[in-house]
C-alpha cells in the first residue's frame, strides 16, 4: 500500500514506542523511512532497531535545537528527494507536572511541555513543506486528556487540546498543497513515557474494563491507524482526531 513513499518518523525510543509500532505498519506496506532520536541517549536504540533495515537513514532531531530540525530535513531530502508522509509521536513534560494538581502547574512546566509537545507539530510540518510531495500526509499522537479531564495528566491534557487544535489549523492552511494532518487519540499504552507516571497499571485495568472491547488498544493497533492514514485511502480525511481506544471514549456511565 505505501509502495514508493518515503516517510519520516519522529519519536521512536524503544521497541515499545507508539512511533515504533507506526514505522513497523508502514514498512511491512514497503515504505521507505527515515528516523529521528532525540539526544544521544537514544541514538544506540534507534540505531540497533533499524539496523537491518535496507535503505533507511537515522538522524538526530531535538526538536527544541531549530538547526537541528533544518539539518534533519536537509540530509533525507539530500536521500530521498521528496518525502510522503511525517509520523509525529513526541510529547515530554517533566514528571512532577504529572501529578497532583494542575493548579500548581509551573510556568517552565507549562512552557516545556507546549513547546515539545504541541508547538513541535507546526514547527515540524512548516519544516516538512518545502520537501512534501503532493498528496502528502501528517500524523500526530494525542490522548483523551485533551478532551476531558483524566486526573494526573494535567498539563499534558492542555498541550493535547493546543495539539488537536494545531491539527486542525494546519489541515486548513496545508489542504492547498494536498497535504492532509490528522491525529490519533490513543489510549493509554505502557511506552517508555508512560512507565514514568504514577498508577499507570490501574489506569489500564480500569480503562480495559471499562472500554467497550474489554482491553487496552494495542501499539500494533495504532500503528495500523497511522498506516491508513498517511495511505490514500485516506485521501479524504484531513483535520480529525480519530480514536483508536477500543471504544473507551463512546461510554458515559
Ligand atoms: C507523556 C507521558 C505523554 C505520558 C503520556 C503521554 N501521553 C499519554 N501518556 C500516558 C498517560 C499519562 C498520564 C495519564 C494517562 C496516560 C509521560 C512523559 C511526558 C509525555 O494520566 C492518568 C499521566
Amino acid at each position: 500500500m505505501l509502495e514508493n513513499k518515503v516517510g519520516m518518523i519522529f519519536g521512536v525510543a524503544n521497541k515499545r514506542s507508539i512511533a515504533w509500532a507506526c514505522a513497523e505498519s508502514c514498512m511491512n506496506q514497503g515504505a521507505r523511512l527515515a528516523f529521528t532520536y532525540q539526544g544521544e541517549r537514544l541514538r544506540e536504540n534507534v540505531e540497533k532497531l533499524t539496523r537491518e533495515i535496507d535503505d533507511t537513514l537515522v538522524v538526530p532531531c531535538d526538536v527544541t535545537n531549530q538547526p537541528e530540525v533544518d539539518a534533519a530535513f536537509a540530509a533525507v531530502g539530500e536521500k530521498f528527494g521528496k518525502i510522503d508522509f511525517l509520523i509525529h509521536s513526541i510529547a515530554f513534560a517533566p514528571r512532577e507536572a504529572l501529578e497532583g494538581e494542575f493548579l500548581t502547574t509551573s510556568r517552565e512546566a507549562f512552557l516545556t511541555a507546549m513547546e515539545i509537545s504541541a508547538f513541535s507539530l507546526p514547527q515540524l510540518a512548516l519544516a516538512a513543506l518545502p520537501f512534501m510531495n503532493e498528496g502528502g500526509s501528517i500524523v500526530t499522537m494525542s490522548y483523551y486528556g485533551a478532551e476531558k479531564v483524566v486526573m494526573n495528566y494535567n498539563v499534558m491534557g492542555v498541550a493535547k487540546a493546543a495539539l488537536e487544535a494545531s491539527t486542525r489549523y494546519l489541515a486548513a492552511d496545508l489542504g492547498k498543497h494536498g497535504i492532509r494532518v490528522n491525529a490519533i487519540s490513543a489510549g493509554p499504552i505502557q511506552t517508555l513515557s508512560a512507565r514514568g507516571v504514577k498508577n499507570m497499571g490501574s489506569l489500564l485495568g480500569y480503562v480495559g474494563e471499562k472500554a467497550p472491547l474489554k482491553r487496552n488498544v494495542k501499539a500494533s493497533e495504532v500503528g495500523d491507524t497511522a498506516l491508513f492514514l498517511v495511505s490514500d485511502l485516506a485521501s479524504g480525511i484531513t483535520g480529525e482526531t480519530i480514536y483508536v481506544d477500543c471504544g473507551y471514549n463512546i461510554m458515559g456511565i
